[in-house]
């Protein structure tokens, strides 16, 4: 099984519950059990545009899908979640957004899929959720 961290964000919308689908989603994909979650924090939008605020949360998952299968997984759920994909620009407001942050050691730069996720030293709570999970051994 692999050992991987996801990012959870939303900033339109009722935040909690979409965080709430997407943790149940995350779980329910096929080979995969959601180990723990980080606590919830609000954030200040990123990126220099006016936006509204932002939930950002932390969940930790073993599974046995390859890094691909589980962006798939991650943009399905985002979609499902209400996200036009097609019509957002970067850094817009969105319901939901879902971020590989670290999928065991791997280093990866392939289109669309770069490991470990290139926002995490700049984002403080990116860190700190991630420093929760790693606290709690499974
Ligand atoms: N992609 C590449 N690597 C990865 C990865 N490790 N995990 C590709 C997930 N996706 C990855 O993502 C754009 C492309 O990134 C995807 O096609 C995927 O193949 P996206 O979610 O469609 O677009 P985006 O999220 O608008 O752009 P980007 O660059 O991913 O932005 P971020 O880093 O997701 O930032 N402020 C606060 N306070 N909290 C936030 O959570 N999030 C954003 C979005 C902006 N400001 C924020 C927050
Ligand atoms: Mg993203």
């Amino acid at each position: 099984m692999h050992r991987v961290f996801i990012a959870l964000g939303s900033n339109l919308g009722d935040r909690e519950a979409y965080l709430a689908f997407a943790r149940e989603s995350l779980g329910a994909m096929p080979s995969t059990r959601l180990v723990a979650v980080s606590s919830i924090e609000e954030t200040a939008p990123l990126g220099g545009r006016r936006q509204p605020p932002y939930l950002n949360q932390m969940v930790r998952l073993r599974t046995r899908l390859s890094p691909r299968e589980l962006l798939d997984g991650c943009q399905q759920i985002e979609r499902a979640a209400g996200r036009l994909r097609e019509l957002h620009r970067r850094w817009e407001s969105r319901t939901l957004d879902l971020d590989i942050v670290r999928y065991d050691d791997l280093t990866l730069d392939e289109p669309g899929l770069t490991l470990p996720h290139p926002g995490l030293p700049a984002r403080d709570f990116w860190q700190r959720e991630l420093a929760e999970l790693l606290g709690h051994d499974d």
